[in-house]
């Protein structure tokens, strides 16, 4: 490659410029230009990277891409002026006088391309790439970002920032996810911008001629990829950062923290609450006040003398604990992690190689270096300790890495897998390599469990390592709306598992919030309540009878709902689609679907669809989109595309079901350890289309499922044909439920054959849900559950072998 002349002073900008030399590489193209060299790779046929820096070397990211280039069949076509690249899905203009690209469809319509005049350009070490923005461009995504569904118009900064009470429009917070996905003219795309220091995304803020993102240093890397559906780029985009594990079930279960829970006693007798109530639980957190001395691998010998028998006692309850890890460890001498940390070099030291000191919850800390692999493995090893007690699951808080003074100085040395970087470009991943290596301390200390990790700070490629919250969130409507915003956008980013702070962690819920958020968390990836230390009490509970019982109910939907959620889990490993999905994915050029009034609804296990609302309305607007749509209650039909009324007293979420849907539900249980009775309910929404669901079930929490230990089955909806195909099962396990009952929404059912064989009907009451609460505000005769009934329902064997049901 010829040698490099100018770089950027900072004062102008300075594009790339012409190409003056290129050939092909195995998997793309490679050049230069007098500012830099560039190359160019296919990955997918949906997937192309480009790479430019002025560097003579290009610096990758080494966390979060986990996929190499494949063989796609490209082609490469010259032209005077241009070179095409021609994959399968996406056709990419190089053009080389002045370098700009412009990336197709593979009949020619423009998905994307750059504004020829400055393409890649520098400002100083700042690179930027500026795009034209297309007709009524729409941009979504880009992780934990406050603000709207569509983000036109506004800017955006990655920097991963601890951030207490945010407001409802503040950036940047904690995690960094530099991939948006945008949307015109019927097509999507998304771009991954792979570079680790603080970048910029400008939708189109203070200017009308295109949108831009930049990195302050570092070369310009990034992944394009365009497919059919908004769906296929977050697939393509999971693909190539890593899906989702299957977590343990029971994080899916309902998760109750406090800032902090202490002594053990009233630990205890929080978990007996639960219990006494009849409020299902599966986990209990232990917060910051169980250290000593907020010392990290220690217990508070006072108020937790023995910590050991308070986990088994817990356990025997049907309980899980969760502990939280923070970063800073405490300058102690004497204190076994500060003095071995010392001895072995483990923590993050001045370019003169003393060691880095702020200040967080224990005083004076220094801090492991996680971009460093001996310190990840060493922090594994520590965390023998919480093993040794019984923990089950961790919690890595104030990873951005936080301290106070919120300002860490730029100078600061990390390993960064042996490139030896300043925190300018570490900060980003520190806190994924922090859960990363909780996640593998978890295999470590406990290899036959999947590990539970919950992460308040990430990058790109943490759904591998973690499930994530939204910080330190504030009890208001407005906050609970940001929130269900913000998990939506990382479930658009790949970040699948994720939830916020039910009840909001500062300041104080009033009733109805409370009750309305629980209502709506219940349909939230991830299920948890938190809250702020010095404020009143927050359990389910803790706001008066009519609340405890919407509570109730809402957490026992959850879990009755558990087969359906499960499955849905599985499926987002192998394909990363979100659990919370916004309505962007399945409805991206239906305009309504953006207005402020309906951003915040969506979809949740792909079946049920969500519209929040503000504990204060008791009549809201709700947009059904495409299709027909069932109220969750009492199964009355509604034709989508429309806007629609709906009362919502605090007991009746909106929630409704896609027509086709296939619903699983189980029994009452009190946690997820706990037995059903055996009878899986199979509640079918009727449609005229064709659907399908895949029912799966394993142990719950160990591996077996990867060596052929799972139940599997695929339930297919055949609309023209009145006929539920149940294919025979795969895998080894046998189901846990013995019997299928079948229940029929929207459908009068006059007969109905298994197997071409009739079968007696019932008819039963729907009940789907418990009657929600005595104090309902609905009229007694306007209750949901008087007018629910089934057309329908049979019992039958579940079956090992393949079987039918038709219905007339
Ligand atoms: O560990 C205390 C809190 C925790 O409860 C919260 O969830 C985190 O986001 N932590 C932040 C530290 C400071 C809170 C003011």
């Amino acid at each position: 490659m010829p040698t490099l002349t100018k770089k950027s002073s900072g004062k102008r900008n300075i594009p790339i410029g012409t190409v003056d030399f290129w050939e092909t590489t195995s998997f793309g193209i490679k050049g230069s230009t007098q500012q830099a060299n560039f190359k160019i790779t296919v990955y997918e046929p949906n997937t192309i990277r480009v790479q430019v820096s002025q560097e003579d070397d290009f610096s990758p990211n080494p966390y979060s891409v986990v996929t190499e280039p494949a063989e796609t069949g490209l082609e490469i076509e010259e032209y005077d002026s241009y070179l095409k690249l021609k994959t399968g899905k996406i056709h990419l203009e190089v053009h080389l006088y002045p370098f700009s690209l412009v990336f197709k469809t593979t009949n020619g319509q423009v998905i994307n391309e750059d504004d020829s005049a400055f393409a890649i350009s520098w400002l100083g070490t700042e690179v930027s790439t500026y795009k034209k923005v297309q007709h009524d461009e729409r941009f979504i995504g880009l992780g934990e970002k406050t603000g709207n569904l569509d983000r036109a118009g506004k800017a955006y900064v990655n920097w991963n920032t601890d951030y207490f009470a945010y407001g409802v429009g503040d950036d940047p917070l904690y995690m960094s996810i530099p991939f948006y996905i945008g949307l015109h003219h019927g097509l999507s795309y998304g771009i991954f911008l792979d570079n680790t220091h603080k970048s910029t995304f400008n939708f189109g803020a203070s200017n009308n001629r295109f949108i831009y993102y930049a990195a302050e240093d570092g070369d310009m890397d990034y992944y394009f990829f365009h497919d059919d559906t908004v769906g296929q780029i977050i697939g393509a985009y999971t693909h190539l950062t890593g899906k989702m594990q299957l977590p343990p079930i029971w994080s899916l279960g309902f998760q109750q923290c406090r800032y902090s829970y202490y002594p053990d006693s009233e630990v205890l007798s929080l978990a007996d609450s639960f219990r006494n109530k009849n409020m299902p639980a599966d986990v209990i957190y232990l917060d910051i006040h169980h250290m000593e001395k907020y010392k990290v691998f220690t217990f508070d010998g006072e108020k937790f003398p023995d910590p050991k028998a308070m986990i088994k006692s817990l356990k025997d309850k049907g309980f899980k604990v969760v502990v939280i890890m923070d970063p800073g460890i405490k300058t102690d001498p004497g204190y076994g992690p500060y003095d071995e940390g010392l001895k072995e070099d483990l923590f993050v030291t001045y370019p003169d190689g003393t060691v880095y000191e702020a200040q967080v919850w224990p005083g004076w800390c220094a801090f492991p270096d996680f971009t460093n692999p001996n310190v990840r493995e060493w922090w594994t090893e520590k965390m023998e300790f919480y093993k040794t007690a019984g923990v089950d699951g961790y919690w890595t808080d104030m990873n951005e890495p936080a301290s106070w003074g919120q300002f860490t100085p730029n100078l600061i040395d990390f390993h960064y897998e042996g490139e030896e970087v300043s925190h300018r470009k570490a900060r980003n991943v520190y806190g994924m390599q922090m859960a990363r290596s909780a996640m593998e301390g978890s295999l470590r200390q406990n290899g036959s469990q999947r590990p539970f990790i919950l992460t308040r700070s990430g990058f790109s490629g943490i759904q591998r390592y973690a499930a994530a919250w939204t910080g330190d969130n504030v009890s208001s409507e407005e906050h609970m709306l940001a929130g269900i915003r913000l998990v939506n956008s990382l479930g658009l980013s790949g970040v699948a598992f994720s939830g916020y702070d039910v009840g909001g962690f500062a300041g104080e819920a009033s009733k109805s919030l409370f009750a309305r958020w629980i209502s709506i968390a219940a349909f939230a990836p991830l299920f948890r309540a938190h809250s702020m230390i010095n404020t009143n009490d927050s359990e389910p509970w803790a706001f008066g009878e009519e609340v405890e019982e919407i509570s109730r109910n809402y957490m026992k939907l959850r879990y009755k709902l558990l087969p359906t959620i499960y499955s849905a889990f599985y499926k987002s490993t192998l394909d990363g689609m979100p659990l919370a999905k916004s309505l962007a994915i399945d409805y991206p050029f239906d305009n309504i679907i953006f207005d402020t009034a309906f951003q915040n609804q969506y979809l949740f296990c792909d079946v049920f669809l969500i519209a929040p609302v503000e504990s204060h309305k008791e009549i809201t607007k709700v947009y059904l989109p495409e299709g027909d749509w069932y109220y969750l209650f009492d199964s009355k039909k509604y034709h989508g595309n429309q806007v629609i009324y709906k009362d919502c007293p605090t007991s009746y979420l909106p929630v409704f079901v896609k027509a086709g849907a296939i619903i699983a539900m189980q029994s009452d249980i009190r946690h997820t350890g706990e037995q059903h009775d055996g009878i899986l309910r199979i509640h079918l929404y009727f449609g005229t289309n064709e659907s399908s669901h895949t029912h799966y079930e394993d142990d719950g929490t160990s591996f077996e499922y990867k060596t052929g230990k799972y139940f599997k089955r695929n339930i297919k909806w055949l609309g023209e044909e009145k006929t539920l195909v149940f294919d025979s099962p795969e895998g080894a396990l046998q189901s846990t439920f013995s019997e299928i009952k079948l229940y029929i929404h929207g459908k009068y059912v006059s007969s109905v054959k298994v197997n071409g064989e009739s079968i007696k009907t019932q008819e039963e009451d729907l009940a789907f849900i418990e009657r929600l609460t005595d104090f309902d505000p609905l009229p007694e005769h306007l209750h949901p559950y008087h007018t629910a009934k089934n057309t329908c329902m049979i019992s039958i064997p579940n079956h090992r072998k393949a079987f039918e049901i038709t219905f007339d």
